[in-house]
């Protein structure tokens, strides 16, 4: 094992969750229902019929899974908050809910108390139902104050104990699971067989349009009232995939730079530039929302960095203008590319893994962090990488929890980052999907992303699988002190 440090000794590395994900609970203490405990109380929304309700038990967990986390040797952990328990009625103006916010405060307590740094992401999906009704959440301008009251409550309750606040995660993937595909609440689509409301080419973009508004307005009121006493960072997660042209044809390049523009760069770009790449203008025409001069300076520079969810990289060709692409998130939503895992001599990119659309391509994530660091220029932090192993829901839990896919993917992920920190890209965290398995949104309970196993038949308990115990041994001999 190697002793030389290649992390800085301020890097943060650690695991990721989120509130719908791993809390349970669901109507303890005041919470009232989001969109996800309604979108997943139908079976039919989920691979397994899994629902939100009991998901890890966390809320009445939390203390093991610090204790946990500590001895997995971690110095960061990413959580989210629930909006529906701090703020049950969801709009501007309405009662913070105590309870709520106690709870909060006690996970972060211990976090801190275990030397833990807590990073807070405001909005991982879990919108409250009320707003879903009110107003159709994110496709209403109305959401924008009624989410930066909301932020506000968050940093003026729980801000003294928070340094790094992500707003929303993945704003493409919320945009087009949500509103164009129709697998994730609150589940809209033009496909009728899925959903009896929704149009695929506009909603994802005003929902988008509402969700970088919403963002940047959160931001200011960070900046303007709370930066300066608390002294924290905040920014926006987007998730990114690598594109990888096929051939070295123009037109395969093309397509590349198209499939990178739109799905990357909808949402990084106006962080830096206060407008959606011209790319993306140019792809959706005057479906697109165009932002006023106001809300350009608004969007400019509402990221302290840029926080990137990444698994996969993708091979990308142009085809025919009107085929759909084969697979992926875009899928209803761009045409003219084909993406997929073969080069051009048919043979795969990456091993296969437990989901279809993740393989494990390590030289990938390498190419996208240059990419990103040379368009946008932020500091960068990793706050989702994962995998599923081949079978992982089939294996017994003995089996499982020799997880050596996952070790293998996450080593080689994480030197891929000490690699480019030492070419100069400012990474500065690597934060693994996931500390648990936990409920996995449209596949219910049957992707197994954690480096801890669950017992889903046995009150939850957990057991740490072998890539906490390597991730631990990895990082104690590869971080600088
Ligand atoms: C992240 O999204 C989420 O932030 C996290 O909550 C989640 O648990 C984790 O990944 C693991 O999935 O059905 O063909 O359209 C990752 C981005 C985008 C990956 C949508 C799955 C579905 C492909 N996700 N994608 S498709």
């Amino acid at each position: 094992m190697s002793t030389s440090a290649k992390f800085p000794a301020d890097f943060h590395w650690g695991y990721a969750t989120a509130s719908a994900q791993v809390e349970g609970s669901i109507s303890a203490d005041g919470k009232s229902p989001s969109i996800w405990d309604t979108f997943s109380s139908d079976p039919a929304h989920s691979e397994d019929g899994g629902n939100t309700s009991t998901a890890t038990e966390t809320y009445t967990k939390w203390q093991e899974d610090i204790a946990l986390m500590k001895s997995y040797g971690v110095n960061s952990y990413r959580l989210s908050l629930s909006w529906t328990r701090i703020l049950p009625d969801g709009v501007a103006g309405s009662k913070v809910n105590k309870a709520g916010v106690e709870w909060y405060r006690k996970v972060l307590k211990g976090l801190l108390e275990a030397g833990i740094t807590p990073f807070v992401t405001l909005f991982h999906w879990d919108l409250p139902q009320v707003l879903q009704d009110k107003y159709l959440g994110f496709l209403s301008s109305e959401i924008v104050p009624d989410f930066e009251n909301y932020a506000r409550v968050c940093y003026r309750e729980l801000g003294d104990l928070v340094q790094y606040w992500f707003t929303i995660n993945e704003p493409n993937v919320y945009s087009l699971l949500g509103h164009a595909i129709g697998k994730h609440a609150p589940g809209r689509s033009s496909d009728r067989n899925i959903s009896p409301q929704g149009d695929s080419q506009t909603e994802p973009l005003i929902v988008g349009h509402n969700l970088l508004l919403a963002h940047a307005s959160a931001v200011k009121v960070y900046h303007d009232d709370f930066a300066s006493s608390q002294g924290g960072k905040i920014g926006l997660v987007v998730n990114m995939l690598w594109g990888e042209p096929l051939t070295d044809s123009a037109e395969d390049k093309a397509a590349t730079e198209k499939f990178l523009a739109v799905y990357n760069g909808w949402f990084a770009e106006p962080l830096v530039t206060g407008d959606y790449p011209a790319l993306f203008k140019e792809v959706h025409g005057s479906r697109l929302p165009a932002f006023t001069d106001n809300q350009k300076a608004l969007v400019k520079g509402s990221s302290d960095f840029l926080a990137i969810n990444h698994y996969t990289t993708n091979m990308v060709r142009a085809a025919d203008s009107s085929a759909a692409p084969t697979t992926g998130p875009l899928s209803a939503f761009l045409p003219g590319i084909e993406i997929g895992f073969e080069d051009k001599d048919g043979k795969p990119i990456g091993p296969a893994a437990g989901l279809s659309w993740v393989r494990p391509v390590p030289w990938g994530f390498g190419k996208l962090l240059d990419w990103a660091h040379k368009s946008y220029g932020l500091d960068i932090y990793i706050s989702e990488n994962g995998v599923v192993c081949p079978n992982e829901n089939r294996l017994s839990r003995d089996e499982a929890l020799q997880d050596d896919f996952r070790v293998n993917y996450l080593s080689t992920y994480a030197d891929q980052i000490a690699l480019k920190i030492e070419q100069g890209v400012p990474v500065k965290s690597y934060l693994m999907w996931a500390f648990t398995d936990n409920f996995e949104w449209q596949e219910g309970y049957t992707a197994r992303f954690g480096v801890t196993w669950i017992d889903y038949q046995d009150d939850c308990r957990r057991y740490p699988k072998k890539s906490a115990g390597y991730m631990r041994n990895y990082f104690a001999a590869r971080l600088a002190r």
